[in-house]
């Protein structure tokens, strides 16, 4: 393995840079037998093209990190910002790869990962023209039977979740907000073309891609109660086939506490988003607008379901074994979902009910599971007046998670955030801690957490223990054999997709039996059977590209 590690793909010209060196692996001898420790103090970078040296500078101190089973230094080239190709190198480690400094670096990466939504589409075909050798006809279109009945009703639609077809509201939820807050905050880099079926049509991709799992999400929800089911799958996985090729029986579980209010949350986000759009776009957009308005009627009609019913947490069914995306506890989901409510509407109502919760109990991150930090940054950013207890405990919460990950990363020689936190779908812990950093430097006006932020995507993209750069096709090496159907079936990664990164409880065979004893930011294998390190998904797609965005706004 290489011992000196950088963003694989790249940096634009003003983004802080920095290498992260490995001295010494404590964790295993033939690695470490020809690295003296403490020679290195200096390092250089090298114009490869005209094989020039264009910087040298001081690594830091030795830095000690358990997690990855390592002694590192760490050396910072920000100052080279000329265009070009570089590595970055030590006497006793070694050289990087080669790298790139260029403005429109990460332009290709961006749309590749957006890209990414429109190949998991469901319910239709894909065509040759769009999805190359990743096209497949109309999948997944047979109506659903509810659970424990007879009764069938049509869910067709959605991005596949994952490697697998399942569709989950709750995972939708994350996915399409990320993609809103990456439109509204940087709408020139997103209002770019990714080549879909959609693509000039006078509105951006990004939005009809977003509707599209919008309007799926429309047909989760129960026309009787206005409860919406927590998911639809078949009962469990497929073998590794393309998706018109999974025909079991499709069912659509119950409804859960979490999937309605996960639901509320988003299309009251979407209706923000949407209802706004022929202001920008003209008429082209009218469409747009209804469909804003049956987002906001959903909505409506699922906080009325709350207030009369508690679905409670979900559980899979004992016959199903697909995805649970299970989750206890739901005051955080509650408090996203009346944030939201309050920030479109301005109903005090919905404030009421976030001040009847008790902050304390109500866990922060931008996940799947936890959310709660969505429903703080919407309460923080909603436009009318505030209760100013409230705004100054949410404040608080947000920075203090802020502050926390910001501290992370200040240790970590990679200068990731997880530091001693690794676990399934961990990269996606990483992009939104980046996120979260961008988003509270937003509403300070701030930039205290920039270089966190960019320091984020360089470890995604290959400045990382693993020396992997996480998104499929992109970097010197990244993963040939992600847990991906339509990949495994056509024995081809298909590119632009972040994968979960290092999983140290070992939760599949592969893991079980190559990686035990390895330190936990290590416990990750580019093979397929290795879904709890080597999957991907929508939500783990979804911050990147938020990210992604970011780094390629003016700036
Ligand atoms: O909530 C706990 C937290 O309190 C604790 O500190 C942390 C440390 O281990 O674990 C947290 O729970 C984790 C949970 O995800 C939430 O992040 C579990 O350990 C972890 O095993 C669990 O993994 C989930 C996995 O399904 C298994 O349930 C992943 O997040 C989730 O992305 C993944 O989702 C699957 C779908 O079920 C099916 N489709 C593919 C998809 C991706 O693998
Ligand atoms: O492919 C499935 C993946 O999407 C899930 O994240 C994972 C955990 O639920 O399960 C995968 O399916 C495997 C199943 O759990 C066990 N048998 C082999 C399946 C394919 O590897
Ligand atoms: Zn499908």
């Amino acid at each position: 393995m290489m011992n000196v590690q950088v963003n694989q793909v790249g940096y634009r010209p003003n983004d802080f840079k920095t290498a992260t060196f490995r001295i010494e692996d404590t964790n295993s001898v033939s690695d470490s037998v020809n690295l003296e420790k403490n020679i290195d103090a200096d390092f250089r970078v090298i114009d490869v093209i005209n094989n020039e040296v264009v910087y040298e500078g001081k690594m830091t101190k030795e830095v000690k990190s358990e997690s990855c089973g390592e002694i590192n230094k760490v050396a910072d080239f920000t100052r080279v910002k000329k265009p070009g190709k570089y590595v970055v190198e030590s006497n006793s480690c070694g050289r990087s790869y080669e790298f790139e400094i260029r403005e429109d670096i990460y332009n290709d990466i961006l749309k590749s990962s957006m890209k990414m939504f429109y190949l998991q589409r469901c319910g239709c075909s894909l065509k040759e023209q769009y999805a190359g050798k990743y096209a497949h006809k109309t999948c997944h279109n047979t109506k659903a039977r509810i659970y424990g009945t007879d009764e069938f009703i049509d869910v067709s639609g959605a991005w596949h979740d994952a490697g697998d077809y399942g569709r989950y509201v709750v995972a939708a939820a994350k996915s399409v907000v990320d993609l809103m807050m990456a439109y509204e905050m940087y709408p020139q880099v997103m209002e770019a073309s990714f080549d879909i079926e959609e693509s000039g049509n006078g509105i951006p991709d990004i939005l009809d891609e977003v509707k599209y799992e919008l309007d799926w999400m429309l047909k989760m929800q129960d026309k009787k109660t206005g409860g919406v089911y927590h998911k639809v799958t078949c009962k469990s996985f497929p073998g590794f086939v393309m998706p018109e090729f999974e025909t079991e029986e499709l069912i659509v579980c119950p409804i859960s506490d979490a999937a309605t209010c996960d639901f509320i949350a988003a299309m009251a986000y979407a209706y923000r988003v949407y209802s706004s759009l022929s202001e920008k776009y003209g008429n082209k957009a009218m469409e747009y607008g209804e469909a804003a308005n049956m987002y906001m009627e959903a909505a409506n009609r699922a906080v009325a379901y709350l207030e009369k019913i508690s679905a409670g947490p979900f559980t899979n069914p004992k016959d199903i074994v697909t995805g649970e995306y299970g989750d206890e506890r739901t005051i955080d989901e509650y408090f996203w979902a009346y944030a939201e409510m309050y920030k479109t509407t301005g109903d005090k109502k919905y404030e009421e009910k976030l001040k009847s919760m008790n902050l304390d109990d109500v866990p922060g991150e931008l996940g799947w599971k936890e959310v709660g930090d969505y429903g703080f940054y919407a309460y923080i950013t909603a436009p009318y007046t505030k209760d100013e207890e409230l705004y100054g405990k949410v404040f608080k919460r947000f920075e203090n998670e802020t502050e926390e990950k910001l501290e992370k990363y200040m240790k970590d020689p990679y200068r990731g955030t997880l530091y001693d936190y690794y676990y399934w779908g961990c990269n996606m812990e990483i992009a939104n801690n980046a996120m979260r950093g961008i988003l509270l430097d937003k509403i300070k006006g701030t930039s205290r957490y920039e270089s966190m932020a960019q320091a984020q995507l360089h470890y995604l993209l290959g400045n990382n223990p693993n020396a992997k750069c996480f998104v499929t096709g992109f970097g010197k090496d990244s993963p040939k054999n992600p847990h991906h159907r339509p990949s495994a079936a056509v024995k081809s990664a298909m590119p632009g997709m972040l994968v979960g990164g290092p999983e140290p409880l070992l939760l599949d065979d592969v893991a079980k039996a190559k990686l035990s004893g390895k330190p936990a930011a290590k416990c990750y294998i580019d093979e397929l059977d290795s879904y709890s390190t080597n999957e991907i998904t929508i939500y783990w797609n979804s911050p990147l590209v938020f990210l992604l965005a970011h780094m390629n706004a003016e700036r």
